[in-house]
């Protein structure tokens, strides 16, 4: 069986630049053109769901300039392919907290939301200003203003940002480093995690089906107790 839904860390991208001599912000735009790869590679492969860790709340503490430079990505991303994405069916979506990233980076993500929300294909979910940490406090704390008095699992399952969703089948975190660093700590509790070395910008349509096939592996090996 496919991985129903997928979720990527995409780190290396400052590396790779470095790697080339060029400037960090060199490999953040590589990486956004490889997220359009990964998406429409995804949406052939019938997936029904990316999540992306586009922007943590750790992010914040790198330096103004690149921080400046990653907001003004999606725009860039959104100019050069929100068309193609409409003719492949994607639909945008985003987890986390959008009102404290700067309002014409939320204008860009309301309209390409806004463009994309009757599409049924695939659904691109960007996280943004994101923490697992804090979404599963708030969960907890929604919970308790509705009243409910004996927490449960669902309880919270329900009220966190990834409740529409299916659940997480595969994790893949790119460039070397094996840690979830607050990514989707309570939905990855089943999920199978996937670690390459592979920088981001280099991890291409053949790495995904290397990654879905070592997903499929491991359903045949342990799945049907
Ligand atoms: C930077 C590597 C595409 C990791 C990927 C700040 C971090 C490139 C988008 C994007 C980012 C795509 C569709 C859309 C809006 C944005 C993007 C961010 C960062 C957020 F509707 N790449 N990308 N957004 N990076």
């Amino acid at each position: 069986m496919n991985p129903r839904h997928i979720a990527i860390i995409m780190d290396g991208n400052g590396r790779w630049a470095k790697a080339r001599n060029k400037d960090r912000t060199f490999g953040h735009l590589e990486g956004s053109k490889n997220v359009r790869r990964i998406a429409l590679a995804a949406n052939k492969m019938n997936i029904e769901a990316l999540t992306l860790y586009a922007f943590s709340t750790e992010n914040w503490a790198r330096p103004k300039a690149e921080v400046s430079y990653l907001m003004k990505l999606p725009k860039i991303f959104l100019d050069e392919y929100l068309q193609e994405l409409m003719e492949n069916n994607v639909k945008i979506e985003t987890i986390g907290h959008m009102e404290g990233l700067p309002k014409a980076t939320i204008a860009v993500f309301d309209y390409a939301k806004k463009q994309t929300e009757n599409n049924t294909g695939l659904i691109l979910n960007f996280a943004l200003n994101y923490g697992s940490k804090n979404e599963i406090v708030e969960a907890v704390n929604l919970a308790l203003a509705d009243g409910v008095t004996n927490i449960t699992t669902t309880d919270i399952e329900s009220r966190l940002m990834t409740h529409h969703l299916p659940a997480i089948d595969l994790c893949i975190r790119t460039s070397g480093e094996q840690r979830l660093s607050n990514f989707l700590l309570w939905q990855l509790a089943y999920s199978e995690l996937y670690f390459t070395e592979a920088a981001w910008p280099d991890f291409d349509q053949s790495e995904l089906e290397k990654a879905v096939a070592w997903y499929q592996g491991r359903q045949r090996r342990f799945g049907g107790l």
